[in-house]
């Protein structure tokens, strides 16, 4: 794929868009394409996390990814210069993505040809919470510099995710972030929940996630 495709999505508000996610999920299941949800922040390193992510998986998996933002190409660029297919969906002022918005880039990717596919939503810790997009598993990021009372603010966000994953923990030493307060407030909030620490710059704790990653996905193809 040469050319990045921009889809310009647009919210047909659907009555039921829990059912049509439960549609979708259930067409990943049957094309055996494992589609993950990255939810973060602005900065949080959800592009960073990608690439670190797909650098250590492309050689063994065939990865596509789809980037959303309010506007710009630059995150789809970027993954398309690491040699990951990539679409852009440019929601215009849409703050979340829903099932039907997820089909279009998957429609747009051609996902049936991937087995991993990450949906880059757009960045905030509220409305993309709300959202079923119909993946098969839902993955936060929460960086250092945003710290560690944010399970607190955001619950939602915190309890409907598989996987958090902590980035940023090259900047743990230049912070108050309270590792032990933050896994605390995740106990309470959502036990069951896989947590990684990792650092998208130097690479370290990447492998933690990739292996969870191998796991999820022999089991799954
Ligand atoms: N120090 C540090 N910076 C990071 C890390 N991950 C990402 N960044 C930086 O944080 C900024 C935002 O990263 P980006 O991946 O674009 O975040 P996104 O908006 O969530 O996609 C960029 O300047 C990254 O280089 C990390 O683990 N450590
Ligand atoms: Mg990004």
């Amino acid at each position: 794929m040469d050319d990045i495709k921009l889809i310009e999505v647009k919210e047909e508000i659907l009555s039921d868009n829990d059912a049509a996610a439960a549609v979708l999920r259930e067409k990943m299941h049957a094309d055996k394409t494992f589609l993950i949800n990255l939810m973060a922040s602005p900065g949080a390193g959800k592009t960073s996390l990608l690439l670190q992510t797909a650098a250590a998986l492309k050689d063994d998996y065939r990865i596509g990814v789809i980037e959303a933002d309010i506007d710009s190409m630059v995150d789809a660029e970027k993954i398309q210069a690491a040699g990951v297919d990539s679409v852009q969906l440019r929601t215009g002022g849409f703050c979340h993505l829903d099932a039907d918005m997820v089909k279009q880039g998957l429609d747009g990717l051609g996902a049936e040809n991937y087995e991993l596919v990450f949906i880059e939503n757009v960045g905030n810790l509220v409305c993309p919470a709300e959202f079923d997009t119909g993946a098969i598993k839902d993955v936060m990021i929460l960086s250092v510099p945003e710290g560690d009372d944010k399970p607190l603010k955001y619950p939602l966000m915190f309890t409907k995710c598989d996987v958090l994953i902590i980035n940023k923990t090259d900047m743990l030493s230049l912070s108050d972030f309270n590792m032990e307060k933050l896994r605390g407030h995740i106990a309470r909030l959502n036990p069951g929940m896989q947590i990684f620490e990792v650092s998208s710059r130097t690479g370290a704790g990447i492998e933690g996630w990739t292996n969870w990653l191998r796991d999820q996905l022999n089991g799954f193809l």
